[in-house]
């Protein structure tokens, strides 16, 4: 495996010169400062990967190239923002980097609604509660019809967290579920929602799926020609929130979506902690169905919580090794695939791999750092990652 870290660019607390001190070779980053649509200009491109290279590292993956709502939607200037992607996969390939993660969520790209939630060893660890999510929909986003997305038990539920919540606190939880998380949609109020969860009126999961399809028809032919590996995300968690749909939420959702664009360049990013929140996901099953199309892999864990809907558990970043995923089972996995693609001569035979969020520990909560990307935690987990790859090794 490439051991790759998560960097958002010269403004992350993390400093490019800190990494070859955590262990990682592989940098995985985005030019975060173009909104989703525009075209990366090939420039901006290669001055960040020099500034990545400077440091004695290589820039592995890019995370994410967004798919815009307007593509999502198939809104009015979607041939405007299919030509600017695979404008900036041209520019992205002639840079030298292949590989390319994106996701297809409608509007919320990953949810918690703690980020921050107190633990017994005295860190902290990010957290989803349905009944919170529930309040935050039915009391203060007030979606029409949203009563009718969850069960009466969940309703009751959130009633009461609702009744328990401060204004500072209402605001909190807002900020948490739609401005807060890095990389997803920075800056939104409650009013930027709703307007954008009109735009979904009418798309069913079934034409949502089309919509990707389409969408990967469209890029993934030119990504193949470039020698690239596109990689869809999943659905983080992997259910339906504010009733949009969701269609990249389980090991079906990927072998339906990659045999209808049947090339290499479409794939996955195995991501064992946002599919490991379903109760049914088994990562090793995911590897053995999808592995030649796996491009990247985030390694991190949850633990399911008890929930009052049996489809939409509430669930805590566990650490990389303590959660609901067989760490050890999948990494075998992945390293199995890799000595597979060995001996089929593959160029892409070592998959990237990061670890993927972690619990603020010690000095983490000191340190300026981005929810869920503190340092000490991540280093943490790519150092139990290691110590699983030296020994399957
Ligand atoms: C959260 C991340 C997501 C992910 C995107 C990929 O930590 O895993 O923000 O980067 O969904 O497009």
């Amino acid at each position: 495996m490439i051991e790759c870290w998560r960097w958002f660019g010269p403004d992350d607390p993390t400093q490019l010169s800190d990494l070859p001190q955590v262990g990682a070779t592989g940098v995985v980053t985005a030019l975060h400062v173009f909104a989703p649509g525009v075209e990366w200009p090939r420039a901006a491109i290669a001055e960040r990967k020099a500034m990545i290279a400077a440091a004695g590292l290589t820039w592995e993956v890019v995370e994410s190239l967004p798919v815009s709502e307007t593509i999502k939607t198939q809104g009015a200037d979607m041939a405007a923002h299919l030509k600017a992607y695979k404008a900036s996969l041209t520019s992205l390939a002639a840079e030298g980097i292949e590989t390319v993660c994106y996701n297809f969520m409608p509007i919320l790209d990953w949810t918690r609604t703690q980020t921050r939630a107190p633990q017994p060893h005295g860190g902290t660890a990010m957290l989803f509660d349905l009944p919170t999510f529930a309040a935050f929909d039915l009391h203060i986003l007030a979606r029409p019809g949203a009563a009718e997305d969850y069960p009466e038990v969940v309703r009751v539920q959130a009633g009461q967290v609702h009744a328990g919540l401060d204004d500072a606190a209402r605001q909190q939880l807002t900020r948490t579920i739609i401005a807060g998380l890095p990389g997803a949609n920075d800056g939104w109020t409650l009013d930027d929602v709703r307007a954008r969860l009109a735009t979904y009126d009418g798309i069913t999961p079934a034409q949502l799926r089309q919509n990707l399809i389409d969408f990967l028809g469209e890029v993934a032919p030119h990504a193949q020609a470039l020698g690239m590996r596109l990689c869809c995300h999943p659905d983080d968690p992997p259910f339906s929130l504010l009733g949009l749909p969701r269609v990249m939420s389980t090991t079906d959702d990927y072998a339906h979506v990659l045999e209808a664009v049947n090339l290499p360049s479409s794939g996955a990013t195995l991501c064992t902690g946002s599919m490991g929140v379903d109760p049914f996901f088994d990562a090793v099953e995911f590897v053995r169905r999808l592995g030649p199309r796996i491009h990247f892999a985030h390694l991190r864990n949850t633990k399911r919580l008890p929930s009052p809907d049996p489809a939409r558990a509430s669930f805590l970043e566990a650490p990389h090794l303590e959660g609901d995923t067989d760490m050890v089972a999948t990494l075998r996995a992945l390293m199995a695939e890799e000595t597979r693609r060995r001996a089929e001569g593959r160029a892409d035979h070592t998959i990237p791999m990061r670890p993927d969020h972690g619990q603020e520990l010690l000095t983490d909560r000191t340190r300026d750092s981005l929810p869920g990307y503190p340092l000490i935690g991540r280093m943490r987990g790519l150092a139990e990652l290691r110590g699983i790859m030296a020994a399957l090794a």
